[in-house]
């Protein structure tokens, strides 16, 4: 992704700008307000920055933003997609938590299918805690192809089709507590990165904390991706069992270092907690070393030994590698890292890891060159309690920045500057990588956890736009009651000073993290390929009507009825069934207009579906309760919208008139 040719020079703009703002001190207030510029900045009490900043980010109705940022939207358990630079929201797709607006797991039997394999531990589990959306890669460039993302709370991925923008899957990793270093991906997507934080046991099912050290593990998973099948094969996924500490971020390497995943780590204390029996509380105690232990783990070679049955061991019907076979096959290295690190991000041009964390004011800066060098020379400094080598620090680290307090995440422009959130400081540091040096420093508001940049994890980033994913609101928007929403702050990065265009606020889950994709290089869908298209194989279903198909079949105490939905009418407009049959809607949306959406809400039964132009989709429920449904398009489709209606009438079992089929 390379740059645009503005339709603006800058100085052209500059020049609108401060013509803008010196027709203010001739026309003045009342002269014209409302239809002149300058009257309007001066009545609303705008500066000659805040009308750049408006003029920056404007989209004049009809066009379209350059970018689209992909964005967790934190323990909603979903994902945002807002246009950059004008901030504007999109889309929330439905990745974790049953959305009626896309009729996500309001009774679509393909929805109810992957629903049905994200259950755990035999439980239906009904939202997530998303936290880092990935763009799948080719050549360590976004493709705009997929996107995962994870759920922290229940060990989940989720993989999202970007030609729907819809959920296909979700897998469940069995073996771990939560998951939060996830997802990353690989270079060309190879294998979606999952790696666990809170320890829990791995080979028993069930031990006391006071055998923390003996019985519980850290994980990583790394889940193929099969991009033919657009879905991850749990077959050729595998684990390996790490050391119980507590793992954080991680991120692929790419360049030189691609075949390789960095993974942080905190608690390597192995604190337990228990501040009721007398121990230091978890957070002293998980944070009382100095130095903690970046996990350097070569996938690749993983990957070979995983192929190999007699090297993995099944824990849950996970294949896993065990930390010693691991350790013989020289698939995990430690350097140490200081003090509860929490970023970590590889270089786009992948010779160098910047890991940071909350307690140190440094980015320290690790170079792939030294690392290497010191795995091939079996240059080590010792082991850990369970035998992983250890680079010395020394050997690995070619330097260290101050950047303020609380660094956490780390995004890259073109110029070969990073930019790093300051969490306490409610700032955002530019600096260079060499030499190491600041550049300068943005207020942010408030408490800044991830920041995105344009194509900011890609081997080649844009620059231009960052986005600062704030924590808190306090003051910045109207009182709302004591829940604030969060707020992204959209940072112009294109020249010095950064400049702050815009504020919007998320009033969902708290967004975590976020992508940002030149837009050219989505290709969404505008309809359906072909009239009856089922979304989970993107292939005709055989349940698929066309108009005139239209009819209802009795199989056994089933009752099939195959239906259309086009503007403004559902055929058939009658369901008639007997108590207790079990009902089995198939419906197909048979317009190819750009837009025709519909819904299909059925009154009392907590079904809602979103009938997409050529989208197949089927219904099963127990018409348990007798009566007179009314069912309707949830849609305001047409202007005959409201009379897009049918009766879900359910005769009662000891009703005595017969039923017409
Ligand atoms: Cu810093 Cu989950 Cu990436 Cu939140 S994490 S900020
Ligand atoms: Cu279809 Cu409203």
């Amino acid at each position: 992704m390379k740059k645009r040719v503005s339709r603006w020079t800058a100085a052209a703009l500059g020049a609108a700008v401060a013509g803008l703002i010196a027709l203010q001190s001739c026309g003045g207030p009342g002269a014209g307000a409302g239809a002149d510029v300058s009257a309007v900045a001066q009545d609303r009490g705008l500066s000659e920055q805040d009308v750049l900043a408006a003029v920056k980010t404007y989209q004049p109705t009809g066009q379209q933003d350059e970018y689209v940022m992909f964005g967790s939207g934190g323990h909603s358990g979903q994902v945002l997609v807002i246009g950059v630079p004008s901030m504007r929201l999109l889309k929330v797709i439905a990745a974790f938590t049953p959305e009626p607006w896309q009729g996500f797991g309001y009774g679509s039997e393909e929805h109810a299918a992957i629903f049905e394999r994200g259950r755990m531990e035999d439980h239906e589990i009904t939202w997530g805690d998303t936290h880092h959306p990935a763009l799948s890669e080719t050549d360590g460039d976004y493709d705009g192809e997929f996107l995962f993302i994870n759920d922290k709370a229940n060990p989940r991925i989720a993989v999202i089709d970007l030609r729907d923008f819809e959920t296909k899957q979700i897998v469940t990793d069995p073996n771990m507590g939560t998951n939060h270093g996830s997802a990353f991906v690989t270079p060309n997507t190879e294998y979606v990165i999952e790696g666990a934080q809170y320890s829990v046991p791995l080979w028993e099912d069930y031990a006391d904390v006071d055998e923390y050290q003996d019985v519980y593990r850290g994980l990583v998973t790394l889940w193929a991706f099969d991009r033919e099948a657009g879905r991850i094969d749990e077959d050729a996924s595998f684990s390996i069992e790490l050391p119980p500490y507590w793992h954080d971020l991680a991120d692929a390497g790419k360049g030189p270092s691609a075949g390789w995943a960095f993974l942080n780590s905190f608690n390597t204390e192995m604190a337990t907690g228990g501040i009721e029996d007398g121990n230091p509380p978890f957070e002293a105690g998980a944070s009382a070393n100095d130095m903690d232990y970046l996990h350097v783990i070569n996938w690749e070679r993983a990957a070979e030994v995983a192929a190999n049955d007699a090297n993995v061991r099944m824990a849950r019907g996970m294949r896993v590698i065990p930390l010693e076979t691991a350790i013989d096959e020289g698939l995990v290295f430690f350097v140490p890292e200081p003090k509860s690190p929490h970023g970590a991000d590889v270089s786009p041009d992948g010779s160098k890891l910047v890991v940071s964390g909350k307690l140190d004011p440094h980015a320290t800066v690790y170079s792939w060159a030294m690392i290497e060098e010191a795995i091939e020379a079996e240059n080590f400094s010792g082991t850990d309690d369970y035998g992983v080598p250890i680079i010395a620090y020394d050997d690995a680290v070619e330097g260290q920045l101050e950047l303020g307090l609380g660094p956490l995440h780390t995004q890259f422009d073109d110029q070969g500057n990073a930019y790093t959130s300051l969490f306490i400081e409610s700032a955002v540091a530019k600096w260079s990588l060499e030499p190491l040096e600041l550049i300068e420093k943005i207020n942010v508001h408030y408490n800044v956890g991830h920041l995105a940049a344009a194509e900011g994890d890609t081997r080649s980033p844009d620059g231009r736009y960052l986005v600062s994913l704030n924590k808190w609101s306090i003051d910045r928007f109207n009182d709302v009651g004591p829940l604030l929403p969060q707020n992204f702050q959209l940072i112009d990065i294109a020249g010095d000073p950064m400049q702050l265009l815009y504020d919007m606020p998320i009033g969902i889950g708290e967004p975590h993290y976020a992508q940002i994709i030149a837009a050219d290089k989505l290709q969404a869908m505008r309809t359906y390929p072909e009239i009856g298209t089922d979304p989970a194989t993107m292939e005709v279903s055989e349940n698929a009507v066309r108009p005139g198909q239209e009819r209802t079949e009795r199989r056994g105490n089933e009752v099939h009825v195959f239906m259309s939905a086009v503007r403004s009418h559902f055929t058939p407009e009658y369901i008639r069934v007997r108590q207790g049959e079990e009902v089995v809607i198939h419906i197909t949306n048979v317009e190819q207009a750009h837009d025709a959406t519909h819904g299909f809400g059925i009154s009392k039964y907590n079904i809602n579906l979103s009938l997409e132009p050529g989208e197949t989709q089927t219904i099963r429920f127990t018409a348990d309760r007798a009566g007179v449904f009314p069912y309707y398009c949830t849609e305001f489709c047409s202007a005959l919208h409201l009379e897009m209606t049918g009766y879900l009438l359910v005769q009662p079992r000891n009703f005595q008139a017969s039923l017409q089929d």
